[in-house]
């Protein structure tokens, strides 16, 4: 199979073979220790006084502004964001610590029909948070009328008791007088216990959402430790990140048929940290169209994800970019398998 390759700092030298197996893991991503983990272990300090603690699941039909929501709560882009439905394709944790509680997000893909096995794992991905949901947001695109996607959310909606707040996002881009009219549009489809109007990417009217989350989750410890953001390692983030410029940068059917790898993860003190990475495409055909003419197109996918690496990183990045072709992966259980889309996402 032939591999193309983009280095996008030509003058940055890559030692081979020093990688050992067991040096491959980033060392700083280590989840946890056990004895750390369990509520067992918590210490007085982990449950202070009304302390709250629970699982918020952000669900929705695709390109509502979920991530967006989330990404604004943590203050950090966790999860990828772009204008093209099914960005997200796997269950996101994020983590918000505060003194009084510590909120639990679960970004989740979009709610659809499936019409592959990619998109069947990414609806059931979806529907398991709803099923560990302590409170549940229903996140709609208020700019516009409901339509089927909405409407399968709502049927979703019906099997969960949680509190459940409806989040009408997009509201720069709604006219005051529409927006009773499209409120009562969308409670016509499921019940829900509150209702905001939010614009997710100004920051508007979110602060009340997270008092009524806090308000609504349950007594409970602080699961994680104060600094921890994700239960995702880095690897995870930065092949999202990569994806996310692939999804911005290409068009049509393309982005969809994409999916990304992390081949190696050197971090290195005295120098960039090296990140050789894959994008996989569906089909020959797609291999010239991620690559562009005289390589153009994966230079500047690779120009844009090493920024948004450095970034997440804080630290300068040596980013190597391979396109390679993997039939219809989309519709072939192992190869998903092999993509990091295992058959359950993991808790
Ligand atoms: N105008 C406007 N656009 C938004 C708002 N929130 C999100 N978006 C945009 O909607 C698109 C989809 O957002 P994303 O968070 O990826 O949606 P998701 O698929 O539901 O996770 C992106 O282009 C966002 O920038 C908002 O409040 N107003
Ligand atoms: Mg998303």
């Amino acid at each position: 199979m032939a591999t193309d390759k983009a280095a996008l700092t030509p003058d940055s030298e890559v030692e081979d073979g020093a990688l050992t197996p067991g040096a491959e893991e980033n060392p700083s991503l280590d989840p946890v220790p056990e004895a750390e983990a369990g509520p067992a272990a918590l210490g007085v300090a982990d449950w202070p006084a009304g302390h709250r603690s629970g699982f918020v699941a952000i669900v929705g039909a695709p390109n509502v502004g979920k991530s967006t929501i989330m990404n604004y709560f943590l203050g950090q882009k966790l999860a990828i964001v772009s204008p093209k439905p099914q960005t997200t394709r796997q269950r996101i944790l994020g983590i918000l610590t505060r003194e009084d509680a510590q909120v639990l997000f679960l970004d989740t893909p979009g709610l659809h029909k499936p019409v592959t096995q990619l998109g069947e794992y990414m609806v059931s991905a979806a529907r398991d948070s709803l099923d560990d949901a302590d409170v549940v947001l229903w996140v709609v695109d208020g700019s516009r009328e409901p339509d089927d996607a909405d409407r399968t959310v709502a049927e979703a909606l019906a099997s969960t008791e949680a509190p459940k707040a409806l989040i009408l996002n997009k509201r720069d881009q709604v006219p005051a007088e529409a927006m009773p009219e499209r409120q009562r549009a969308y409670l016509a489809l499921a019940t829900a216990e509150q209702v905001f109007w939010t614009a997710a990417t100004l920051g508007r009217g979110m602060e009340p959402v997270l008092d009524w989350i806090i308000a609504h989750l349950p007594a409970g410890p602080r699961y994680y430790p104060e600094d921890q953001l994700t239960d995702r390692e880095e690897r995870f983030l930065v092949a999202e990140l990569i994806r996310e410029q692939a999804l911005l940068k290409l068009r049509h059917e393309v982005p969809h048929a994409i999916a990304v790898t992390i081949d190696e993860f050197k971090e290195r003190q005295d120098g960039p940290h090296y990140v050789a990475a894959t994008l996989y495409v569906e089909k020959e055909s797609q291999k010239p169209i991620v690559i562009g003419a005289g390589g153009a197109t994966l230079k500047a996918i690779g120009t844009a994800a090493r920024a948004e690496i450095e970034r997440l990183l804080g630290h300068p990045v040596y980013l190597a970019l391979w396109v390679k072709v993997r039939h219809n992966w989309r519709r072939n259980p192992a190869h998903l398998r092999a993509l990091g889309y295992r058959d359950r996402p993991e808790r």
